[in-house]
């Protein structure tokens, strides 16, 4: 019999300004042992091509992280009562360089899911998003991404450099981490540097969901639109902050006007029920820009959206089983071996 979770502090016996700096106040991975999901810092900004400060990302959610309740009305579940959550600290890794960098986070996430079942992890600039799909192509075969951005992100290079936070889409591609027929951006905008642009990225078999898209179809149409594009496929969810607008994320790297609301993005999510997400990261929270924490509050709620999503699913020992055969049905190529979930 599953032991029950250990939850946050309880606000009303230690104020929320008080007690640990982890992640809603919850237990340390290492004081749990094991995690339905963890929360994983990832300080990491070297590769940004203008605003830094993501580095800083990390601690400005946790910190922002520090109000969020233990009851999801909209979902009906207490995600923290009935799935093990808990921070696992951070990934520490080189800033001086973006390739031992990236070999660091991959080598950080794979040891993480000896005892974790589901990483979210907060960054730290976009960069970090490639290792962590590798760890997962490992572990699930070739996969659904769901990405939530102003940018495409599947440029080639800047200055020569292939590894940075405008490239991590295009190199999974290459690497054939990602399924080229269930991924999709949303909430794209702002200019490009060609037309070409598009050519590429569709070429890499995305399909986009403009900024202007979502205000015209709504959340529903929306999340309609993910869903009939992911199906089945185990799905990677990667939030770039800077997918809402400026006026409800400031506290960006590379801010573009004309974005998401916040509750677009929370209610998009939610949208996401029953979808099969294997991990997700939510990047580019650079507090030295932000302003009385409009962007790791924003951040910091749609990673309890995810954790919520983990929640509504089934039971945790059979989310277990279904997680532990997924992993299992990858064979030695990494392709899924077929059959699926029932
Ligand atoms: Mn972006």
């Amino acid at each position: 019999m599953d032991v029950p979770p250990r939850e946050p502090l309880d606000p009303l016996t230690i104020p929320r300004f008080a007690g640990p700096s982890t992640f809603a106040r919850l237990p340390t991975l290492d004081e749990v042992g094991r995690a339905d999901v963890a929360i994983a810092g990832i300080p990491f900004d070297s590769g940004v091509t203008y605003r830094p400060g993501a580095r800083f990302g990390p601690i400005a959610v946790r910190n922002a992280s520090r109000l969020l309740r233990g009851y999801h009305p909209g979902l009906d579940v207490r995600p923290f009562a009935t799935q093990q959550v808990a921070d696992a600290g951070d990934i520490a890794c080189n800033p001086f360089s973006i390739e031992e960098a990236i070999i660091q986070i991959q080598a950080g996430s794979a040891a993480l899911h000896g005892t974790v079942d589901r990483l979210v992890c907060v960054g730290g600039d976009h960069t970090i998003a490639l290792p962590l799909l590798r760890t997962l192509r490992e572990r699930h075969g070739p996969l659904a991404l769901v990405h939530f951005d102003a940018h495409l992100d599947t440029w080639d290079t800047y200055f020569g450099a292939a590894y940075t936070h405008g490239t991590p889409f295009r190199r999974a591609w290459e690497e054939g981490l990602l399924r080229d027929d269930a991924s999709i951006h949303v909430g794209i905008r702002g200019p490009l540097f060609s037309p070409d642009d598009l050519v590429d990225d569709a070429g890499f078999g995305f399909h986009i969901v403009t900024a202007q898209q979502v205000l015209e179809s709504g959340i529903a149409g929306i999340v309609e639109r993910i869903r009939t594009r992911v199906g089945e496929a185990p799905a990677y969810v990667s939030i770039d902050i800077d997918v809402l607008d400026p006026a409800f994320a400031p506290g960006t790297g590379t801010p573009e006007a004309g974005g998401m609301t916040s509750r677009e993005l929370l209610g998009v999510l939610r949208g996401c029920r029953g979808l099969q997400i294997v991990g997700a990261d939510v990047v580019e929270v650079s507090p030295p820009y932000d302003h009385a924490d409009i962007t790791a509050v924003a951040a910091s709620h749609a990673i309890y959206e995810l954790i919520s999503l983990f929640a509504a699913e089934a039971p945790r020992a059979d989310r277990r089983d279904r997680l532990r055969r997924s992993a299992e049905a990858t064979n030695v190529d990494g392709a899924p071996a077929g059959g699926g979930d029932p």
